[in-house]
């Protein structure tokens, strides 16, 4: 197992559209273990393969207190059930050290594939609905900074392009 390095907003291959995941494999298996590894050890309740600079389709999600629920979805969609708005607090290991009030759909439906190919649904609300949310954005090269007004956006830009010249 490995972990691996977190990419940060601005870094533009955050904006790349990750393709579908065909071969279902030992590789991808082992992808799977060290993007639960880096995602546990960042301390994070979601991870995008986007964020690891692969540009696949799959995210993971652990939303237990002890870290012990792991969820995988492979070539994820979904589609609204409750097109009603909730607002979170969302974080993004990619965007570290700011939190900012997003608005979703409520209720979502989501269809994705195992790590075995296996298909499976799941209706999801709250903060699983969000996560997942959070998550297909990366895939599609999307942040949730996007969501907010320039001002705020560019702000947590310079802030951390700050940052990452100081630790250059
Ligand atoms: O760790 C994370 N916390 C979080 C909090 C609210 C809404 C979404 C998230 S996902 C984030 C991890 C991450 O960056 N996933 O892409
Ligand atoms: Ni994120």
């Amino acid at each position: 197992m490995a972990f691996l390095q977190i990419l940060e907003f601005p870094d533009p291959r955050l904006r790349k559209i990750a393709a579908p995941v065909e071969v279902f494999d030992d590789k991808l298996e082992a992808l799977v273990d060290d993007m639960l590894e880096t995602m546990y050890e960042a301390n994070g309740i979601g991870l995008a393969a986007t964020q690891v600079n692969i540009h696949k389709r799959l995210l993971v999600i652990d939303l237990s207190e002890e870290k012990d629920n792991p969820q995988v979805f492979i070539n994820p969609s979904f589609e609204v059930t409750e097109d009603e708005l909730s607002e979170y607090d969302e974080g993004c290991l990619s965007v570290p050290g700011f939190y900012e009030t997003v608005s979703r759909p409520k209720g979502i439906k989501v269809v994705a594939q195992d790590r075995q190919g296996e298909k499976f649904e799941l209706e999801a609300e709250g903060i699983l609905s969000t996560c997942i949310q959070h998550e297909i954005d990366h895939l599609d090269g999307k942040l949730y900074v996007d969501y907010l007004s320039a001002l705020k956006r560019n702000r947590i830009r310079s802030k951390l392009e700050k940052e990452h010249k100081k630790s250059a």
